[in-house]
């Protein structure tokens, strides 16, 4: 319902002819951790019928990738449309980890509370500083319970619907993020919620009740186990309470979009839905291997309605959110530095694929991670094409790093006591060779989709890699990258170097 027209929907009656001027609102919804356990990805066992229909109103982008596979750096992509190592946030925000990014990071709610349109953040925001990621409306940890605005679906309804009552006597358009804090784990901080938070507010006693929520449970046997974790009872029961909790998340994904309804937005807000970084799983989460970076990714525009349901390949990541709603909105890209550097966004507008299957074959995505958490020093460099994946593991001879709250999962348990005693692990990889990576991997993904033959010494493919790695320095080059160097050299980029900066070698790899 809506109290009186949008403010603007204007329309100039001029003697020759009309034109109206729609109203224009975004409403960007990120689950936390999810992957692809929906019908829309081909998952025909986890129910998720709000996330199917939203599916039906959008572009399904099936090459959408995340810049970084990790929470507080994914985020602050998301919202900067800038690599971690671009804006700042390194690693995780909370806690003794305290990343943030830098202060002259002109984020989406800055640029877009410059131009007079409302902002507002319900849920998971994980980023900061707060003068950088400011928000009209906030509703979010830590000033509330994380469980209570990430979990609880019924709250996160009644404050879309506030915000949205709100709305209703303003003139601006409006930017609502929803971050659901579903399906991360819980175990971690809240053992007696279950692994996945899957008995959080379920109803049984002592658990409190989410009045909206119908908990879906899954038999263990019938999951959907992907190629990249063991395919173990343990994991598969840690799976089945991974599909509950998602039970959550599409509900509640319906419930936010019945008040956009309900309050008449449905009409003139584009939606955007994907998941900041890959499943808490083996191989997934903190990596850049195809099973942490890929991501679902929805895009519907009630303005542009003849690609609804249709499955686009265009190869796009995050970074090109912060561009599709500028785009959406009409605002150009500030321009500005960060630390003596000129801002360049590297992301592009997903509005002309609405349209049509805009088709650029050579046109990469790029990934960077430096940390999750504080201790977890793994820094990677990325670009893929269709084809093929390059990584960089620059720090390629200290072990891959395992985060706190997987550790004690019982999945990784399982794969550890099973390598520790020498059983089978139903495991695709060793954990050692997990641990201790090539400096650069490169995969065919064509060939190859699971990322197991690194072919980095194939000779025949010298030019690919060639131009993959000129790629790479070219992109960490525009995005300021101070990593550019490693790890075999020290850049050195101020003083007599400023206007033209070097890398140096320290002959890291002489036997001295
Ligand atoms: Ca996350």
């Amino acid at each position: 319902m809506r109290f009186e027209e949008c403010h603007c929907v204007i329309l100039f009656v001029l003697s020759v002819y009309t034109v109206t001027v729609h109203c224009r609102n975004v409403l960007v919804l990120i689950a936390d951790d999810a992957g692809f356990e929906t019908k829309v990805y081909n998952n025909t066992v986890c129910k998720t019928p709000n996330i199917n229909n939203l599916a039906e109103k959008s572009v399904i982008f099936k090459n959408a990738f995340t810049s970084v596979s990790s929470c507080s750096p994914s985020r602050s992509v998301i919202l900067s449309g800038l690599p971690q190592h671009q804006n700042g946030m390194y690693g995780l925000h909370q806690g003794y980890h305290h990343f943030m990014s830098f202060d002259e990071v002109r984020s989406l709610p800055k640029i877009l509370k410059k131009h007079d349109i409302r902002t507002g953040i319900i849920g998971k925001k994980h980023v900061g500083p707060e003068s950088v990621y400011p928000f009209d409306y906030d509703k979010t940890e830590p000033k509330h319970d994380i469980l209570q605005v990430g979990r609880n679906i019924t709250n996160i309804k009644l404050l879309v619907r506030t915000f949205l009552q709100q709305q209703q006597y303003d003139t601006r358009p409006f930017f609502l993020y929803i971050g659901f804090h579903d399906p991360h784990r819980c175990e971690h901080t809240h053992p007696e919620y279950g692994s996945f938070c899957e008995k959080f507010d379920n109803g049984e006693p002592g658990m409190g009740t989410i009045p909206d929520w119908k908990p879906i449970q899954y038999n263990p046997d019938e999951v959907d186990v992907p190629y990249f974790i063991q395919n173990t009872s343990t994991s598969r029961l840690e799976i089945s309470k991974q599909y509950t909790t998602i039970s959550r998340l599409d509900q509640g994904i319906g419930l936010v979009l019945n008040e956009l309804k309900t309050y008449g937005y449905d009409k003139d807000t584009l939606i955007l839905y994907s998941s900041d970084n890959g499943i808490p799983f083996i191989n997934g989460r903190t990596n850049l291997y195809d099973s942490g970076m890929a991501e679902p990714f929805l895009v519907s525009s009630p303005y542009h309605t003849a690609r609804h349901g249709q499955v686009s390949d265009v190869l796009v990541s995050h970074v090109d959110i912060v561009p599709t709603v500028l785009h959406w909105f009409g605002i150009s890209y500030p321009k500005y530095t960060i630390n003596g550097i000129p801002v360049q966004p590297t992301g592009k507008s997903l509005l002309p694929v609405l349209k049509s299957e805009v088709y650029e074959e050579n046109q990469p995505v790029f990934a960077s991670h430096n940390l999750h958490e504080v201790t977890m020093y793994y820094p990677m460099r990325v670009v893929r094409t269709k084809q093929y994946k390059l990584i960089h593991n620059l720090n390629y001879r200290m072990p891959f790093t395992i985060d706190q709250d997987f550790f004690i999962s019982d999945s990784f348990q399982d794969l550890l006591n099973r390598t520790r005693s020498g059983t089978k692990t139903y495991w695709f990889k060793a954990l050692k060779d997990y641990y201790y990576r090539e400096p650069w991997e490169l995969y065919n993904i064509n060939v190859d989709p699971h990322e197991t033959k690194n072919l980095i010494n194939d000779s025949s493919l010298n030019s690919v890699i060639k131009y993959l790695k000129q790629e790479l320095v070219t992109w960490q080059n525009i995005t300021g990258d101070p990593w550019i160097c490693s790890p075999s050299g020290i850049l050195e980029d101020k003083g007599r170097y400023k206007t033209n900066p070097q890398c140096f070698s320290a002959d890291y790899y002489l036997d001295l």
